[in-house]
């Protein structure tokens, strides 16, 4: 059985940049996520790292004691390889520069990592999945320069390499470099990710599933509603069943596995959508079309968006192929 690192080292994923500087990414990742698991593992039995910390983000939404934990255990994990030069958080207002005050500048790392520490947070009490969701490119300025917004607003088909934790019945770490999409799931006795899933796709032919969360019904537009009562017809392949966690990892792992559609679109709350581009959807998208499937805003591709700011949102549909180009031609009617 693969480790993640022999994984890497036999060269069975070709990563475009060195395997030393994948090595060393992902070593921070697994470090945090470790922590992160233990904690999550831990909630119920202390207050510490229950419920709401009692300070809002930038986007106004309540912040849990686990998101500042994770926010936290992922920047000093980056900060102490330094692999990466900057990072930009959705528990974060701005991006943090990775390096600068420690060696004065001269962090030659070329690396730019976009997260999302715990996603779905809210379900943390409850015991359902949460995951974390990150995402990397290369710098766009020369090393030794500032790093400038321009670094972060990168579009996402510019990701070198996407992908996600999911915190669930078990530890399950899955990525891309744009050579396919790979699971490792931790065995948390020997604190090691093996290699479970390899080459995930999501399966031919198979259209299963449908994903949003249907209590925004009345918000929706004509589109989404006539797709929903489309999926819910008797007729070929109909009824799709409907499963929706509100969590999008667990939501899109299980969709990935077993075939179906996540549709998170614009509402009267939220006229942009609900979730961001760049550290939620645009990994997301990125695994997508390395699982063979589709991911769009309704009309574009999610990978073309140029981004305007870090914590920009989007409608977001995410699926097999011919699910979300059925949602399209509802949308577009
Ligand atoms: P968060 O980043 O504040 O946790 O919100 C993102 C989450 C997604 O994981 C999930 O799919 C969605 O919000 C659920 O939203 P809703 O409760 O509106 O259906
Ligand atoms: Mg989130």
């Amino acid at each position: 059985m693969y480790t993640l690192g022999e994984f890497i080292i036999e060269n069975r994923d070709k990563f475009l940049y060195s395997k030393e500087a994948l090595l060393r990414l992902f070593s921070s990742i697994k470090l945090a996520a470790k922590s992160i698991n233990k904690e999550v593992n831990k909630a119920g039995l202390t207050e510490e790292i229950m419920g709401s910390s009692g300070m809002t983000n930038i986007q106004g939404e309540t912040q849990q004691k686990l998101d500042n934990f994770a926010h936290r255990a992922f920047i000093e994990s980056f900060k102490s390889r330094n692999v990466v030069c900057g990072i930009a958080s959705e528990e974060s207002k701005d991006f943090i520069i990775i390096g600068e005050k420690e060696n004065e500048n001269n962090n030659l790392s070329k690396y730019i990592v976009l997260i999302d520490p715990l996603d779905g947070s809210s379900n943390i009490d409850v015991n359902i999945p949460i995951g974390t969701i990150f995402s990397v490119y290369i710098r766009k300025t020369p090393t030794r320069m500032e790093l400038t917004i321009e670094d972060f607003l990168q579009r996402g088909n510019k990701q070198i390499l996407a992908g996600y934790i999911i915190y669930g019945s078990s530890t399950i770490l899955v990525y891309s470099t744009g050579n396919g999409v790979h699971g490792f799931t931790l065995d948390p006795s020997l604190g090691t990710f093996y290699l479970s899933h390899p080459d995930l796709h999501f399966p031919k032919k198979i259209e299963k599933i449908y994903s949003i969360n249907e209590g925004n019904y009345a918000r929706f537009s004509d589109g989404i509603r006539n797709f929903i009562r489309y999926c819910q017809e008797k007729k070929e392949n109909r009824p799709y069943t409907a499963r929706y966690i509100g969590s999008l990892v667990g939501d899109f792992h299980r969709n990935m596995i077993q075939g179906g559609i996540y549709i998170y679109p614009e509402t009267i709350h939220f006229p942009c959508g609900k979730l961001r581009l760049l550290y939620e959807c645009n990994p997301i998208a990125f695994l997508t079309e390395q699982a063979g499937g589709k991911a769009s805003d309704g009309k574009k591709r999610i990978l073309d968006i140029k981004p305007r700011n870090l914590h920009q949102r989007t409608p977001f549909i995410c699926g097999p192929i011919g699910m979300v180009s059925k949602l399209e031609e509802f949308m577009n009617d």
